[in-house]
């Protein structure tokens, strides 16, 4: 730009002394070239530092771009990743649901199995119970039959006859225990009481006597003559009242006989009736 410059000075200065009809055309020439040169050049700079802010901003967006896809790697990666033990804990849920299946239908098989074990043995157990009912049956008939047959052997001492037993009523009054050897001594014992029918029957000889019931051997515990627990019970309300202050009430007697709940427990040293009962043999 400054030889150009130079050179239209130069023919600027020699056209100035040439002839008068190329004057003023050489030097709108020479302005033209001198514009033209120093235009370019301005434009040139212009362009180039624009070029540069481009490059610039293309390295910069490039550099962002190798960012994001660094990232988006990482990140597609890591997915990835993701994606495989998904997968795999597929795979295994898979699996356990497949075994879970298996075990269930085991399961139900063994059900079905024993359901139908379960039936048959209440089949069996249906027809053992209609079988002791039936066996029940005749020992009640094969009793009955016994004091039927023979009822003087009883009756003429003063015994009653009930659902199999027969029973005595005394007319002397004894303590518990002398009470009960007297039944033993009639091959007897206290009378046990097992059923509504039988506490009814037992009301109805309208009398206060010992029954043969007692709590001697553990305060509490009652037991039958027989060793059994007591299991159906008639006590009056508030009894058994167990001792009182000083007074051990370990044997029960059949109190007021006039209500169903009639049982109280008392001393075993007082002296009452009592009765016995005698299981017949078959
Ligand atoms: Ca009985
Ligand atoms: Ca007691
Ligand atoms: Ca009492």
């Amino acid at each position: 730009a400054v030889v150009l410059g130079l050179l239209c000075l130069l023919l600027l200065t020699g056209l100035m002394t040439s002839v008068c009809l190329c004057e003023y055309f050489c030097l709108f020439i020479c302005l033209f070239m001198c514009q033209t040169v120093t235009k370019g050049n301005s434009e040139w700079e212009t362009e180039m530092v624009q070029l540069q802010t481009s490059y610039t901003n293309l390295t910069r967006e490039s550099d962002q771009l190798q960012t994001s896809y660094t990232n988006l790697t990482r990140e597609r990666d890591q997915l990835q990743t993701s994606y495989t033990n998904l997968t795999r804990e597929r795979d295994q849920l898979q699996t356990s649901n497949t075994n879970l299946i298996n075990a269930l239908d085991m399961l139900q098989k063994r059900v079905e199995e024993l359901a139908k074990k379960r039936n048959d043995l209440q089949g069996k157990i249906r027809g053992n119970c209609l079988f002791l009912n039936f066996i029940v049956r005749i020992n009640n008939l094969n009793l009955t039959y016994c004091y039927l047959s023979n009822p003087n052997q009883y009756t003429k001492q003063g015994w009653l006859y009930f659902s199999g037993s027969v029973y005595y009523i005394s007319s002397l009054k004894k303590s518990w225990l002398e009470s009960r050897e007297d039944c033993v001594q009639r091959s007897a014992d206290l009378v046990i009481i097992s059923s509504e029918e039988e506490q009814n029957f037992v009301r109805n000889f309208l009398k206060h006597m010992w029954i043969g019931l007692t709590d001697r051997e553990t305060e509490g515990r009652w037991k039958w003559v027989d060793g059994t627990p007591l299991t159906k019970s008639f006590w009056m309300p508030l009894e058994p009242n167990r001792h009182q202050l000083l007074r051990d009430e370990d044997c029960a007697e059949m109190s007021n006989y006039y209500l169903e709940n009639s049982w109280n427990d008392d001393q075993c040293e007082h002296k009452k009736m009592w009765t016995c009962e005698k299981i017949l043999p078959l």
